[in-house]
């Protein structure tokens, strides 16, 4: 018997080293490990073995049956070719496979970047790990400056190569550092926008999250003037809307623009009633804006005797909130799949 079974094993595995096609293989592996194949013919006869043979035999039966299998799986792969499978039932429904979709930000996100590429605008990024001297002091905000109070934010202490510790890195909390990077490396005339996430320690509430998205806006070019800036604020607002929106603008003040404005947007949930998400007030707050600050266009290597500029810094996550209605703004972080899959 065993020797039976050592000489079907060396036999098969000759002309499988022979075989040079997927239909003389697939002969082959029937001829052997077929139901009715050589190797079945030998086994059948182990179980009118006596106790201690039909053990011996058996083992040494299976241990021949597998290691002739690995042989011709490897062979199928070599080939090609896929294991054959059972009945399949043409007739029964499909397996659903769930499509992913874009997350409600990120569509309004796509429909900013159309508006300002259709006019002109260049789409930019920036680090989210920022230093100081970029988030802050390179646009007018000094270290002693109040308005730092007004963007608190997570402090990122490193060691340098000589062990010695600074703290001179901040997760960014506006997307304004940009401007500078964006000046020092396009210079003027320049017209860009930039879409990111930016972070406060900020106390959560309907229309406050530590974690949102802003897009900042600049453009700097010989006579830009207030008009531009409201025109292009205009062109935004309705290339989203897609209808009329109530605004109001009131003077705002920021260190990096000097006059700054604030555009506030008519509160699209209660339509100016009042309610948690424009805290009872009726109006949100949304665009802030102004002409860049001369200091802010040296930071960038830009003369401002010769260049005049304006930015924005639109709250993107606040203007998702009021173009789909949505009336807390921590729905867009929460991971409830039946808030997105309504997207
Ligand atoms: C700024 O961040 C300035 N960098 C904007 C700017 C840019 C002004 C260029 C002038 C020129 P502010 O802190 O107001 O400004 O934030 C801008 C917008 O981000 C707000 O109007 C609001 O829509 C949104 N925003 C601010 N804080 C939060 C928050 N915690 N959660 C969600 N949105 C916020």
């Amino acid at each position: 018997m065993e020797e039976k079974l050592r000489q079907l094993k060396d036999k098969a595995l000759r002309e499988l080293e022979r075989v040079s096609d997927l239909n003389s293989f697939r002969d082959l592996e029937i001829k052997y490990l077929g139901r009715k194949g050589e190797l079945a013919e030998i086994l059948k006869s182990i179980p009118s073995l006596n106790g201690e043979e039909k053990k011996i035999f058996g083992a040494l039966g299976n241990e021949i049956k597998n290691e002739l299998a690995k042989k011709f799986e490897e062979k199928r792969i070599f080939f090609g070719g896929k294991r054959e499978r059972g009945f399949i039932d043409i007739t029964l429904p499909g397996e659903k496979i769930e499509g992913g979709h874009l997350h409600p930000i990120t569509l309004v996100q796509n429909d900013l970047e159309n508006i300002f590429t259709s006019m002109g605008f260049m789409i930019l990024d920036g680090p989210e790990l920022e230093s100081d001297y970029y988030n802050f002091e390179a646009l007018n905000i000094p270290p002693y400056h109040p308005a730092r109070d007004m963007q608190d934010t997570f402090y990122i202490a490193r060691t340098d190569a000589d062990g010695t510790g600074v703290s001179d890195l901040v997760l960014r909390t506006h997307t304004s550092p940009v401007q500078i990077r964006a000046m020092q490396k396009y210079g003027a005339p320049f017209r860009g926008v930039v879409p990111g996430r930016v972070f406060r320690s900020e106390n959560i509430d309907a229309s406050h999250e530590h974690t949102f998205y802003q897009m900042e806006g600049l453009m700097v070019d010989k006579d830009i003037s207030i008009d531009n800036l409201i025109f292009t604020l205009k062109q935004l607002l309705n290339g989203i809307f897609k209808r009329a929106v109530d605004t109001r603008i009131r003077p705002g003040y920021f260190p990096f623009v000097e006059p700054g404005i604030e555009l506030d947007i008519k509160c699209a949930l209660c339509g100016g009633a009042g309610c948690p998400a424009c805290k009872h007030s009726g109006w949100l707050e949304l665009l802030p804006a102004g002409m860049v600050h001369p200091n802010v266009l040296r930071a960038g290597g830009i003369d401002p005797d010769i260049y005049s500029g304006f930015a924005f810094g639109l709250g993107l996550t606040r203007l998702a909130m009021m173009k789909y209605g949505i009336e807390d703004i921590r729905l867009f972080n929460g991971g409830d799949l039946r808030f997105l899959k309504q997207f």
